[in-house]
């Protein structure tokens, strides 16, 4: 059976037009590019429905997008906070909650690191450039293959058992970052400037979020390639 990895789509709401779905094609290739089966997973509207789409995925995708709404971790908006999709983050912090009491894995790449964080008790900056001093350009304009800054794996980290321990050249396209980790998670890399470029959970069997996109990557990295072929595999275990 080829494992099964649910992604869900952002929404796209237009004045007086209904709700549609957008997904960037990249995370469902490079899913496929591992032996994966990515299936995009439509809003449930009940419980019951996010259960039955759990029970059916053998692991969980969360892609970038939006910036998180502030209340999810109890704060108000600042200035320098960006557009949000509220739907999706109801949606996701949904399965991300059945897929940590099923132990499925999850993956979750820019804002699905921050969604991540910010479902198990985690908080994020609104907005890097005000709030982080110092913090480095996370968002210069550039290619999506563009390896913009370093990120440095903390030894010890399933991520770096898993893709290797030498700093790697990331990509770099958020303005947000997880200032606080999720209760249950430790970081797995920071860049030059202190912010969490990866995290883990330390009680999951693949619980892991990373801040840069691996999906623009994995053809020209092979350690990229490797972080979603760990992905994959952590589904069959
Ligand atoms: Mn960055």
């Amino acid at each position: 059976m080829i494992p099964r990895i649910g992604i869900i789509p952002s929404e796209v709401r237009t004045l007086g037009i209904e709700r549609t779905y957008r997904l960037n094609d990249a995370y469902a290739q490079a899913i496929q590019a591992v032996g994966g089966l990515p299936l995009i997973l439509p809003y449930a509207n009940n419980e019951e429905n996010v259960l039955a789409m759990v029970d059916l995925m053998d692991g969980l995708l969360l892609t970038g997008g939006a910036d998180v709404a502030p209340r999810h971790y109890g704060e108000d908006p600042k200035v320098g906070l960006g557009s949000i999709e509220e739907e999706r983050d109801e949606q996701e912090i949904r399965f991300i909650h059945a897929m940590m009491k099923m132990s499925k894995p999850i993956l979750g790449i820019c804002r699905g690191m921050q969604i991540m964080a910010a479902a198990r008790g985690g908080s994020l900056y609104q907005d890097l450039e005000r709030e982080m001093p110092f913090a480095m350009g996370h968002s210069t304009e550039a290619n999506k293959e563009h390896r913009s800054h370093r990120v440095y794996l903390e030894p010890d980290s399933r991520l770096s058992r898993m893709i290797g321990k030498e700093p790697l050249w990331v990509n770099s396209r958020h303005h947000q970052g997880v200032k606080r980790l999720p209760q249950r998670f430790v970081a797995s890399a920071y860049s030059n400037d202190g912010l969490i470029e990866a995290m883990e959970a330390i009680d999951h069997p693949f619980a892991i979020g990373v801040q840069w996109h691996p999906e623009n990557l994995f053809a020209i990295d092979e350690r990229q390639m490797m972080l979603f072929r760990s992905f994959v595999n952590a589904t069959k275990a």
